[in-house]
């Protein structure tokens, strides 16, 4: 099998990365990542579904607010169509080479917005025919495709929430076109993430008004997608701020009333970023319980944030104590169903090697391979869970299990509490703890 698409290969010297074990010393190479090994009954690659980001694999070039680029792109092109048909034929040889079985990305990463909404569409229009072209050659499938509704200055108040009804018509267009490609690509999900979807003051702000045109809008969206042969979900990804300084999705179980309230609950579901998940005050496994609880989660946006930093640092995952928690809930939860896990995360500004994007990948990959084969091994060990079924274990039978039937009011409920002997049970949290770190390195 070739390993380039188009007119050249754009990742020359770099082959298809291999697993050769913990003990390889090669950096290109998987130390864990052992795709067709079976864990928890599935291949690797079936249970983590690891998606490659469009937007930061093959566009960030390491801009900051202090500082211009400092990566340069073996597909650039002083023509902007030229350069988005390079940068495609250059993404599926990576796809390729990785091994990320899916991708995902917005209409702004792929194609030139041109002059009007017309050339948008028509650039849109042909970059994703190419794409489906390479989808066939190689296997590789659409995650996920999003709309970019924050970059460009028109969405500066807001996209579907804008106060301007101009603007929400112009996410009208955009989302059409977007479900378009996204129906003609097979994909599994649509996503939207609420950027700008959110508000600076409330002093210049309609809160209840902005929510209900977001959910007018997603309504439209979904009986539009179904319409036209949709059958996977729509995904809300919910982050607290940035950029808005109150964004609407805070978190998961924000986002999940949100869609209840919207009668939106049989249509969308969460796509959960771990650094989102953090920057709201949450673990990464916290929110991605809440929504395997609500029978919510969607897919995730797999990528680790810093613990000093209150922002988005988006950074590939290598906290194995993390990535095994999130494992963890998604084994419970049997899997991530239509979803994956994409590396919503770049490499440093200072990563500037061609070698670093392969890198960073293998580490995130390894990371939840180790977080994956750790999981499972506390599962199939099950310690743990039988220490939390045992703490709960006083509403399986008798009162407590008429109190959780609701078959209790709260006049018996006081009468049993009137001679209630209570004692002190421990939590015993720091022995779990410590009974992780004998899986993780015994
Ligand atoms: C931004 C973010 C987005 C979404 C897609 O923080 O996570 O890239 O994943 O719009
Ligand atoms: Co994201």
């Amino acid at each position: 099998m070739d390993y380039f698409f188009g007119e050249k290969e754009y990742f020359k010297n770099i082959k298809k990365i291999k697993y050769e074990g913990p003990k390889s010393d090669n950096p290109l190479a998987f130390k864990f990542y052992d795709k067709d090994k079976i864990v928890a009954g599935k291949t690797m690659e079936e249970q983590l579904k690891f998606a490659c980001a469009y937007w930061h694999s093959f566009c960030a070039n390491g801009t900051d607010p202090f500082g211009g680029a400092t990566i340069t792109f073996p597909f650039a092109d002083k023509d902007p169509m030229t350069e988005a048909e390079k940068k495609a034929d250059a993404a599926f040889e990576f796809f390729t080479k990785i091994g990320t079985p899916y991708y995902c990305f917005h209409d702004a990463d792929v194609a030139p917005s041109g002059n009007n909404m017309d050339e948008y569409a028509k650039n849109y229009i042909k970059i994703t025919d190419m794409f489906l072209e390479r989808q066939k050659e190689t296997g590789i499938k659409l995650l996920w495709n999003t709309s970019n509704m924050f970059s460009e200055d028109t969405y500066m108040n807001g996209a579907a929430s804008n106060p301007d009804f101009n603007v929400v018509q112009k996410c009208g267009f955009k989302v059409k076109t977007c479900l378009d490609a996204n129906v003609k690509l097979g994909a599994s999900n649509y996503v939207f993430w609420g950027g700008r979807e959110g508000y600076m003051n409330l002093i210049n702000t309609d809160m209840q008004r902005e929510k209900d045109h977001i959910g007018q809008f997603f309504r439209m969206a979904r009986d539009y997608g179904r319409s036209i042969g949709f059958k996977g979900n729509f995904l809300i990804e919910p982050k607290p701020m940035e950029p808005s300084k109150h964004q609407y999705d805070y978190d998961a179980e924000t986002a999940i009333a949100f869609i209840k309230e919207q009668g939106l609950e049989n249509d969308f579901k969460c796509n959960i970023e771990a650094n989102h998940a953090t920057l709201a005050g949450h673990t990464f496994d916290h929110d991605l319980q809440v929504c395997a609880d609500k029978g919510m989660l969607g897919s995730v946006d797999a990528n680790q944030g810093d613990n000093q930093n209150g922002w988005d640092t988006d950074e590939f995952p290598y906290d194995v104590y993390e990535t095994t928690r999130a494992m963890l809930v998604i084994l419970r939860n049997g899997g991530l169903g239509l979803g994956g896990l994409n590396f919503d995360a770049k490499r440093r500004r200072n990563s500037t090697d061609m070698q670093d994007l392969f890198i960073s990948h293998i580490l995130g990959m390894d990371t939840f391979a180790l977080g994956l084969i750790m999981a499972d091994k506390i599962l199939k060990d099950g310690k743990l869970d039988a220490f939390v079924a045992n703490r709960y274990s006083s509403f399986d039978s008798g009162n407590g299990k008429k109190f959780e039937q609701g078959k209790m009011d709260l006049v018996e409920l006081a009468k049993l509490g009137q001679t209630a002997q209570t004692k002190l049970i421990s939590g015993k949290q720091e022995y779990l703890e410590s009974l992780v770190n004998q899986y993780l390195f015994g």
